[in-house]
């Protein structure tokens, strides 16, 4: 398939290795992935794009692949030395090769290029084979509403410090996108989204990935306005998340933990949803009303399943 345009919506390490999977099935194809940058946060002074970076760093061959985020033949030097300093925070794992990346964006996010022409530069390295465009210029992070378990009252705190300090174990009550009124589509996503052949949902978090993408004020819009079919990939698998937090942030919206759960939580194009087509894993049972529900295998155990995966999804495109 040469010269069909795909768009993904990414999230981290699923969305990473969805899209390795997409360039396998499709590597004539021009694949634009619009990435999460809820979960950005800054750190010690540096700004730090998790999301960005894994799939960065997943489709340039820099990723270690057993943690699915940083660099593979990571040292933690400075992560040491910050510690020896009780310098706070020392729970987030800041290596010293990934630190190089936070430094050159945070230069230049200082000196007043946006984020888009920031990714532009460090993927000149990097060659991921994709267009990598962060949903948002515009800073939107994502914060966990929390209850504090010695005080009993609810606070906010960063989603790295839920996800990281905490690993999701203090209870959440909301996720809350902070400036997500004031952003827009960074430069390129809307553009990509009418030209587009085929719209897929990378097997992200459904709340804090890629709800937070559809987020962004025009986003959805857009891809609602594309001729091109919307498919979406399940994050669940045999009634459980594969790896992150979903199952954390699924019921605080008040959607089932399964693939029909997210499956109707994404909705049907046809009623005002957004999809086309569904893909389930084998044996999830999935009744999503107005949308073409197939299953298989999804667990992305191996660049054969994951390459076979996205060909069911561009199948389902009808590209
Ligand atoms: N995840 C962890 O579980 N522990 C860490 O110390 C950690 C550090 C880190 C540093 C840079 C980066 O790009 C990602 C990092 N992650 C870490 C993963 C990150 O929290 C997740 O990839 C996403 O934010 C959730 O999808």
């Amino acid at each position: 398939m040469s010269f069909v345009k795909f768009v993904v919506l990414a999230g981290g390490t699923g969305g990473a290795r969805f899209l390795r999977g997409l360039q396998a099935a499709a590597p004539e194809a021009s694949i634009t992935a619009v990435v999460n940058t809820g979960d950005d946060v800054t750190m010690h002074g540096l700004r730090i794009c998790p999301d960005l970076d894994t799939v960065m760093y997943t489709l340039g061959g820099g990723i270690d692949e057993e943690r699915g985020w940083g660099r593979a033949g990571e040292s933690w030097t400075v992560k040491e030395e910050l510690a020896a300093y009780d310098a706070d925070p020392d729970w987030f794992g800041l290596g010293d090769r990934d630190l190089a990346t936070h430094l050159i964006r945070t230069r230049m996010l200082d000196a007043g290029y946006p984020l888009s022409a920031v990714t532009a530069a460090l993927t000149d390295r990097w060659q991921p084979g994709v267009t990598l465009l962060p949903m948002s210029d515009q800073r939107v992070e994502t914060h966990v509403v929390v209850t504090d378990p010695e005080t009993g009252r609810n606070r906010a705190i960063h989603f790295q410090e839920w996800w990281v300090r905490h690993r999701a174990a203090l209870e959440p009550s909301a996720f809350v996108q902070v400036g997500v009124d004031d952003a827009r589509p960074a430069p390129g996503v809307v553009e990509a989204f009418a030209v587009a052949d085929a719209i897929l949902l990378a097997p992200s978090n459904p709340v804090v990935s890629v709800g937070t993408i559809l987020g962004v004020p025009g986003l959805r819009e857009a891809l609602l306005s594309s001729p091109a079919r919307v498919v979406g990939v399940s994050p669940i698998v045999g009634g459980a998340v594969v790896r992150g937090m979903a199952d954390r942030c699924l019921p605080v919206l008040g959607i089932e933990v399964s693939a029909e759960g997210v499956g109707r939580h994404y909705g049907a194009r046809t009623t005002g949803g957004l999809l086309d087509a569904w893909l389930v894993h084998t044996g999830d049972p999935a009744d999503v009303p107005g949308v073409d529900v197939r299953s298989l295998p999804l667990l992305m155990s191996s660049s054969e399943t994951t390459a076979a995966m996205a060909s069911a999804a561009l199948d389902a495109a009808g590209v």
